[in-house]
């Protein structure tokens, strides 16, 4: 590692890569790895195991976790500054789990919001939807990872991982891990649904059609998407927290994110508009506007697997070179005999 790289904050942050990848992913959480992954030490991470908490078929999960490398990359992630790799590929993160599990209350677990939520949408609950949280501490504090970004729904695993980090570090050795803070953005960290303003926009529905726009669609599909938005029988277009005109500012919101644009800006912008159809042509214009050259580079990165590979393999032996020691120590630390050790 150079000296500049060594003095620059180390970011983690992972995705699944199961359901479609849609606009909430990419302005809550990906835009922001892309835009500040210069100023940092970056590791992504493309979450397959995660994935694996709720039943998925197997051919596309493999297609599916490909793509989503693809993806990130079209979106600007730079292998020369982010290290981009598939997590079921460096061992580090299921072993540091079983560690951290040694240390985590079950309480802590059955708190969790989203596992409260996925376990009622599931037939059979695996144990590893209870898990979910520790494998992502495992992820983000075998890093020594400063700053999680992410979206709002994750704040409560980040600051779970603080307190898993936290008490591994009281029990056995102060300081051992970094405890990370969630970055959360102030535009766009909690993107809604277009079909239901209350509900956040989410990977496992955004199959549903009007529910996501996802990141590969076609101009017409947004142009659809968009013009079919769910908002109320008013016509102002102006910022709101009233839960009955949420849709609008749902629309609003993500026209600021896109565009960078203060509030003001934004609703200045929507004055001469003539109602609701106006407003959602325009957002969808910007969000054709943003995803377009995405899509394109999308495109020709998939024309090359074996190139799309090479990049993931450097990435995991990357992110193995950081992990893998720090997983040895903590093993020391916990009492366990390394390999060859002789004491
Ligand atoms: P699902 O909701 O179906 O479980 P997801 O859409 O949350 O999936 P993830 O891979 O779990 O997808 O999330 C990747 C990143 O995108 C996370 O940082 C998450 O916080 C962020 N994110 C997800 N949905 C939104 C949203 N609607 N608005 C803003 N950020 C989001
Ligand atoms: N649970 C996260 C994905 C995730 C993650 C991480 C995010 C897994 N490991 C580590 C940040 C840091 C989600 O977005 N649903």
């Amino acid at each position: 590692m150079s000296s500049e790289q060594s003095s620059k904050k180390r970011v983690f942050s992972g995705i699944q890569p199961t359901g479609n990848i849609h606009i909430g992913n990419y302005l809550g959480a990906v835009r922001n790895w892309v835009i500040h992954q210069k100023e940092k030490e970056n590791f992504f991470c493309i979450v397959d195991l995660h994935s694996l908490t709720v039943k998925q078929d197997p051919d596309e999960l493999r297609r599916q976790t490909r793509s989503l490398a693809a993806i990130l990359l079209a979106s600007g992630i730079d292998p020369s500054a982010s290290t981009l790799f598939i997590q079921s590929h460096v061992a580090a993160h299921a072993e540091g789990c079983w560690l951290l599990n040694c240390v985590t209350p079950i309480g802590w677990l059955q708190r969790m919001t989203q596992f409260k939520d996925k376990s009622v949408q599931q037939e059979t609950i695996s144990a590893a939807l209870l898990d979910y949280p520790v494998l992502q501490a495992a992820d983000i504090i075998l890093y020594d990872a400063h700053e999680v970004p992410v979206g709002e729904d994750q704040k409560q695993h980040v600051e779970l991982s603080r307190d898993i980090a936290q008490r591994f570090n009281h029990l056995y050795e102060h300081e051992f891990f970094v405890v990370p803070e969630p970055v959360i953005p102030k535009s766009a960290a909690r993107v809604m649904g277009l079909d239901d303003p209350t509900a956040k926009m989410a990977k496992t529905y955004a199959h549903v059609r009007g529910h996501a726009v996802r990141l590969l669609d076609e101009p017409d599909e947004i142009m659809y998407v968009f013009k079919r938005a769910v908002t109320d029988s008013g016509r102002e277009i102006r910022f709101s927290d009233d839960p009955e005109r949420a849709g609008v500012n749902n629309l609003l919101e993500i026209y600021k994110a896109v565009t960078s644009k203060t509030p003001e800006e934004v609703e200045r912008d929507f004055a001469d508009a003539r109602g609701y159809g106006d407003l959602k042509v325009r957002v969808a214009e910007v969000v054709i506007e943003m995803v377009n050259p995405i899509r394109e580079r999308y495109k020709t990165l998939m024309e090359d697997p074996a190139k799309l590979d090479r990049l993931l393999a450097i990435g995991a032996e990357q992110a193995a070179a950081v992990s893998v020691p720090k997983l040895a120590e903590m093993k020391r630390i916990m009492g366990l005999v390394l390999p060859g050790e002789s004491r």
